[in-house]
């Protein structure tokens, strides 16, 4: 903005906010969108009350039923905003080359025209007066443990309540940031609009958003601008915009200051530890995409025959990764809270997590049963396969499994809950949350895992030879694409790292800071974690999984903990090493050779097929790809024709 244009509102930041920049920009951003007040929030218990009880009154929340579900919300989102919306992503870098092939990109000039400036054409600012007849919230939050060394801070300003109380929860939000932040302090300024104005007198939806979306970052000022979606990961801004793709900047950054840092990853990951019977404890960090069960994995309760052993979570989608002084690699989790997808989510699949949900959550597109409780797809397996018998689905429809069948496409039940719906929940209300959580140290990672959604082609586990061969493995992942993204699903697409939507420079650029990064951290004497790549999602000719999941993925994690601790050799083939059958604990579990060749056997003709795949992905990604993936490459693929 050129001359400052006083806003229409007065400000009134309260006496302990000290950061006049941030006063600035928010004076500037109110200017812009012209709401009709600005509050600041103070992440207080009474606020999240207060405002949860505005968004029933407002129709956006509902009360669920204090018995069943004490202070618990429902809400049902517009049906058009489900998911993040990646073709609206955007990383707008100086160059295409630095956001990358893999990223939608505008030059920052015509997209600031765009989003704050207006266009030449005269065509108005899309945040020019969209907040008008709204109030704009002020959100301190820090991501990460309040004041760690690994921490960051960001200030969201949003038109809408939902996201207020959603970010009380999955973030250290309220007033204590501003003690950190002082007078001088930096932070990530990220602007939020649903993108619905209204005029006066017009009366509000209990869902406003805005058919045009744009989820705008610009690496270079470390700046997220979102504009039209109330949803996830478009909204809440601390999450994938900030802790995944302005942080990646962040990390490679750090390695670029040159004075030799080896910088630090933001990654799309769990954290999780693991304890064995003796009391030694391991860390483990995975990556898998959108809705492929991290939020599962990271509270798995281990199967009668592990007795004594133990996992523990630190966190369920997001890690921030950096060097000790000894280059030990830390991992905190920057959030505070899980955005777990509800279906598929029961006593069965997730013990813990069901017991998080009992009270304190946020539920989204989740269905709402006769007594004010909530139901998803998935549950009935708590209820002997039971089926309830009414229901008000996520569109607010009546719901029995007649009427769902009737209006179901290819036979199947029409969901009573969308196959996104999400629950918003503290942290602290897992009770398999690990001590360390919030430990501003991290705790140490001894091994990452990399799991794709493939139902052929991709063995159960696969260590990794050499740190090369892991990051090679992590860059070609592929995965069947689910309903967390807008789009169709079920589709293999390359998701290196599980970061391809959230990557937030250029991916070729990322593959090297990792390599350079292991480079770094092995030439300084340091153990690197073991990396793994995991496939639970093999299908037989039945199109049923093979692999039962869930708590009997203990079996992998155990032979993993074997492996770290050179107790069993495996099975080496052409780009790894995996489990002989007799190297699995198999007690109370009936599995069978010939149900674990299905999960584990490579089929030559099909890897071709997949070198083939990884082939193109690099061509695509042949800006600065590293040589050494290629290489590895050309030797696998020999390996095989040999
Ligand atoms: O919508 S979110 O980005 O928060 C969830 C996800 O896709 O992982
Ligand atoms: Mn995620």
């Amino acid at each position: 903005m050129n001359a400052r244009i006083e806003p229409a509102v007065a400000l009134q930041a309260p006496a302990y906010v000290k950061n006049k920049a941030l006063i600035a920009w928010v004076a500037d951003v109110a200017a812009l969108t012209k709401p009709d007040q600005v509050v600041w929030c103070d992440g207080s218990a009474e606020e999240y009350e207060r405002m949860c009880q505005q968004l029933v009154a407002s129709g956006t929340f509902r009360k669920l039923n204090p018995v069943k579900r004490p202070n618990s919300y429902l809400a049902w989102s517009d049906p058009s905003d489900v998911a993040r919306v990646e073709d609206r992503t955007f990383i707008c870098a100086d160059t295409r080359e630095e956001a990358g092939p893999t990223n939608n990109w505008m030059a920052p000039q015509d997209m600031r025209a765009l989003l704050q400036h207006g266009q030449a054409d005269g065509t108005p600012a899309l945040f020019d007066g969209c907040m008008r007849g709204r109030t704009m919230y002020v959100v301190p939050f820090s991501m990460g443990p309040l004041g760690s060394h690994i921490s960051h801070i960001g200030i969201e300003l949003s038109d809408s309540p939902y996201v207020v109380v959603n970010m009380k929860i999955m973030t250290r939000m309220g007033r204590a940031v501003y003690d950190v932040l002082g007078s001088d302090g930096a932070f990530v300024p990220c602007v939020h609009s649903v993108g619905a104005p209204l005029q006066a007198g017009q009366a509000d939806v209990a869902w406003p958003c805005n058919k045009t979306k744009y989820i705008v970052h610009y690496p270079k000022t470390r700046e997220i601008w979102s504009y039209g979606s109330g949803y996830g990961g478009n909204a809440l801004l601390g999450k994938k915009c900030f802790a995944l793709r302005i942080a990646s900047n962040m990390g490679r950054a750090a390695a670029q200051e040159g004075d030799g840092a080896p910088g630090w990853l933001a990654e799309h990951m769990l954290i999780l530890g693991v304890t064995n019977p003796q009391g030694r404890k391991y860390h483990v960090a995975a990556a898998f995409p959108s809705a492929c069960g991290k939020t599962n994995f990271s509270m798995m309760v281990p199967p009668a025959a592990f007795e004594g052993w133990k996992v523990t979570t630190i966190g369920d989608d997001i890690a921030w990764i950096k060097p000790n002084a000894d280059g030990r690699l830390v991992a905190i989790n920057p959030e505070a809270g899980y955005f777990g997808v509800a279906p598929g989510t029961s006593m069965h699949t997730n013990p813990n997590c069901m017991a998080s949900l009992t009270r304190d959550v946020i539920f989204t597109n989740v269905a709402l049963t006769d007594d004010g409780d909530v139901w998803w797809e998935g549950m009935e397996d708590d209820e002997g396969g039971k089926l309830p018998e009414h229901l008000i689905d996520w569109q607010g429809k009546d719901w029995t499994p007649q009427i769902a069948l009737d209006t179901g496409t290819g036979g199947k039940r029409r969901p009573a809950a969308h196959p996104n719906a999400r629950f918003t929940v503290a942290a602290i209300n897992n009770p398999a949350l690990d001590p360390a959580w919030d430990d501003p140290a991290g705790v140490p990672i001894d091994a990452f895992i990399f799991g794709g959604r493939r139902s052929t082609t991709v063995p159960l586990v696969t260590e990794a030879r050499s740190w090369v061969e892991g990051v090679y493995m992590a860059a070609t992942m592929g995965s069947e694409t689910t309903a967390a993204a807008a789009g169709q699903q079920g589709v293999v697409r390359r998701d290196p790292f599980a970061m391809l939507p959230f990557m937030g420079y250029n991916m070729s650029d990322y593959f090297q800071h990792w390599l350079q990064m292991g480079e770094k951290l092995a030439a300084s004497g340091a153990t690197l974690p073991r990396i793994y790549t995991t496939n639970w999602f093999r299908k037989g000719a039945d199109g049923k999984f093979v692999w039962p999941g869930y708590g009997e993925n203990m079996r992998v994690l155990t032979w993993m903990i074997d492996r770290l601790e050179d107790r069993k050799t495996g099975v080496d083939h052409v780009f790894g090493v995996s489990p002989a059958y007799e190297e699995f604990n198999w007690n109370g579990l009936a599995f069978t050779p010939e149900q674990f060749a299905m999960v584990t056997s490579i089929d030559p003709a099909a890897w071709t097929a997949e070198l083939k795949l990884h082939a193109e992905l690099f061509q695509q990604l042949a800006h600065h790809l590293p040589a050494q993936l290629q290489e590895t490459r050309s030797r696998i693929e020999s390996r095989l024709a040999a």
